[in-house]
């Protein structure tokens, strides 16, 4: 440090006994984190020292008789005596709460969240603490119970060593459990190897004679390779480091060909945010950015792949993000979010660069990352896909039929009929006039939808069109019509005469050109024609199904004159006897079996009819506006 230490910066605050009274405040809990964050809480001082480039080596022991022991070999806390308060720096670190950051030069405060307390307040939740300060070629000693000193500080020997160790014993009369686990102390000193490249950190337990030392000269690059040690990772892990403005970034990473899942850890200052923050969003970005540009360079995408998205760069990912800045500010639920928002453009402009210069300069890498993102979004897109299907499975193809479907008794799908007829009073006409042995009838209410600007994916949503293709029975799309399921081998589109007839029809045959192609292409699909004109002479009644042969029919029975007819409007107008008669008496009635080409026809209508763009449309209407009456096929 440049500035020398200086005990009037210690910044004095009210006394410890309010940590003692409310010691989850300080710690988080009285139960085994808070217990295990007092060794913690120590351990980071030591960390900072080293981080401040002063100390290379921690120690940590827990003793037999439950206390602890956090040792480093950095310049030792000061002794000197404080200018107004008139007591060893030292003392005042260990009995007064205080602002961390106030009272030396740290360049990377340890601070936010549950840590960076200090001391003090491990101090004041301890049965005894014992401070040892190397420092001048001699040890310093002080004891305090409680909180409160119980020596002054004296000279206990000579040395030529330095630095801190800190003994303390958790308080029964505040914890709930005062017994140290050797495992969560381990992880805390095996992370803070990772993150402190260089720090030796070593751990002893008295108690069972488990000793253990972590020190990782790869820092990041160490992690990532611990945390893969059971996996199989494709390539050796990418590492950087860097820094820019206030904000130092080490992040590494690797894939992995086994694991399918993405596993990010973050730390700011050491201290782990699990709910990840500005530095994390960065590296997402950049990561996502990268990948993309990679592979559009070099051409890697066929066109009917997915676009790569964000996570499509992370399956496989393992990586460790580590950024030092001067205030962190942690939010989020556990205060383990980084919200410093510059941190985010840093990060990701660093990242961006090293690891975009890793992929050209590691080609046989790079290809490999880049075949696994692919093969990412090509699952997630087949993913996609596949729920869409179940999806309209459940809602299309359930066995139950629909309530509105009067079906016929006869199984033979090809003996069987299905009327789908437009208008509920056509409907109850038609199910009045059946053979109900054979003929099924299903009414459509009169405007199945407001069909304009309806998208197709709204249109299959649309309960009337999806009794259809329950009532069909044998599921639709591409993958999934099953046609050894159809329940009817001629289904047959009855509606009225008119505009909107006509305009329901396009949109059914558009249906099943798009979704059940299959069933048009066997034949199945028909267009019941019901007649134009009714023409009644004395007792002797005749339809004509078209101009002509109205004429014919009247040239035949000599002229109008005396002769009744009746022009028919809707399906409505008829009763129950015409209907069969005219339209469902297989005997009498003419169907017209729609071909794939008619419906193509239909889809190409219906794009304009119901299209996004209303300006094909409009031009169509305008162009068309004396046929429109006659838009079906
Ligand atoms: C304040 C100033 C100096 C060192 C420390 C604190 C310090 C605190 C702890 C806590 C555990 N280990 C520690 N090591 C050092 C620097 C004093 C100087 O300028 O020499």
């Amino acid at each position: 440090m440049a500035e020398k230490y200086d005990a009037s910066k210690i910044q004095i605050l009210p006394g410890l006994e309010g940590v003692r009274r409310r010691p989850a405040m300080y710690i988080g809990d009285v139960g085994k984190r808070g217990l295990h964050h007092l060794i913690f809480e120590l351990l980071d001082n030591s960390v900072d020292e080293a981080l401040a480039g002063y100390a290379d080596r921690v120690e940590v022991v827990l003793h037999a008789d439950g206390s602890c022991t956090v040792k480093d070999n950095g310049r030792g806390i000061p002794v000197d005596l404080h200018p107004t308060e008139k007591k060893p720096a030292v003392e005042i670190v260990m009995t007064y709460l205080h602002a961390g950051g106030k009272f030396d030069q740290k360049v990377y405060q340890i601070s936010g969240g549950l840590h960076g307390v200090g001391a003090s307040v491990v101090c004041a939740l301890s049965e005894f603490l014992e401070v040892k300060v190397m420092r001048d070629g001699k040890t310093y000693y002080q004891k305090f119970s409680r909180g409160r000193k119980v020596t002054e500080l004296k000279i206990i020997g000579n040395t030529d060593e330095t630095g801190t160790e800190i003994r303390f014993k958790p308080d029964k009369l505040i914890f709930k459990k005062t017994e140290f686990e050797y495992e969560i102390v381990e992880k805390r000193l095996r992370e803070l190897a990772f993150l402190v490249r260089g720090l030796k950190l070593r751990l002893f337990d008295e108690r069972t004679g488990k000793e253990a030392e972590f020190h990782a000269e790869g820092g990041l690059k160490d992690f990532v390779r611990f945390l893969d040690e059971t996996r199989k990772p494709v390539h050796e892990p990418f590492w950087m480091e860097g820094k820019k403005e206030d904000v130092e970034v080490e992040i590494s990473l690797e894939y992995n060909s086994d694991y399918q899942y993405e596993n990010i850890l973050s730390f700011v200052n050491t201290i782990n945010t699990h709910e990840g923050g500005t530095h994390v969003t960065g590296f997402k970005t950049a990561l996502t950015r990268v990948i993309s540009d990679y592979i559009k360079k070099m051409n890697l995408l066929k066109p009917s792949d997915p676009e790569i998205q964000g996570e499509d760069t992370r399956e496989g990912l393992t990586a460790c993000i580590h950024v030092k800045l001067p205030s962190p500010q942690f939010e989020g639920q556990t205060k383990t979010k980084l919200g410093n928002s510059h941190v985010k453009g840093i990060v990701e402009s660093l990242f961006y660069e090293k690891f975009y210069k890793f992929l050209e300069e590691n080609p046989s890498i790079a290809e490999e990352i880049a075949k696994m993102v692919i093969a990412s979004a090509r699952a997630r897109e087949a993913a996609r896909k596949a729920r869409e299907i179940t999806k309209r499975k459940s809602l299309l193809e359930s066995d139950t039929l629909p309530g509105k479907l009067a079906d016929c008794s006869i199984k033979d799908p090809s003996k069987a009929e299905l009327f789908v007829v437009e208008g509920e009073s056509a409907g109850g006409s038609a199910k009045q006039a059946r053979v109900r042995e054979f003929q099924a009838i299903l009414p459509l209410r009169g405007k199945i939808l407001n069909v304009e600007k309806a998208s197709i994916d709204k249109i299959l949503k649309n309960e009337e069109i999806r009794t259809i293709f329950q009532a069909i029975g044998a599921g639709f799309g591409e993958e999934d019509f099953r046609p050894e399921r159809i329940r009817y081998h001629k289904v047959i589109i009855m509606t009225d005469a008119d505009v909107d007839g006509s305009h329901i029809r396009t949109l059914l045959l558009t249906l099943f050109y798009r979704y059940m192609r299959p069933l048009i292409e066997m034949g199945f699909l028909y267009i019941a024609q019901p007649p134009l004109y009714r023409i009644q002479k004395g007792k002797k009644v005749y339809y004509a199904y078209s101009e002509e042969e109205k004429e014919e029919i009247l040239r035949e029975i000599g002229g109008e004159d005396g002769a009744s007819i009746q022009r028919y409007k809707g399906l409505g107008e008829m009763n129950p006897e015409q209907l069969w008669e005219t339209t469902m008496d297989p005997e009498k009635r003419i169907l017209k079996r729609v071909t794939l080409e008619d419906a193509a026809e239909a889809d190409r209508l219906f794009s304009i009819l119901m299209g996004e763009k209303t300006e094909p449309r409009r031009e169509f209407i305008m162009q068309n506006a004396r046929k429109v009456q006659n838009l079906d096929v």
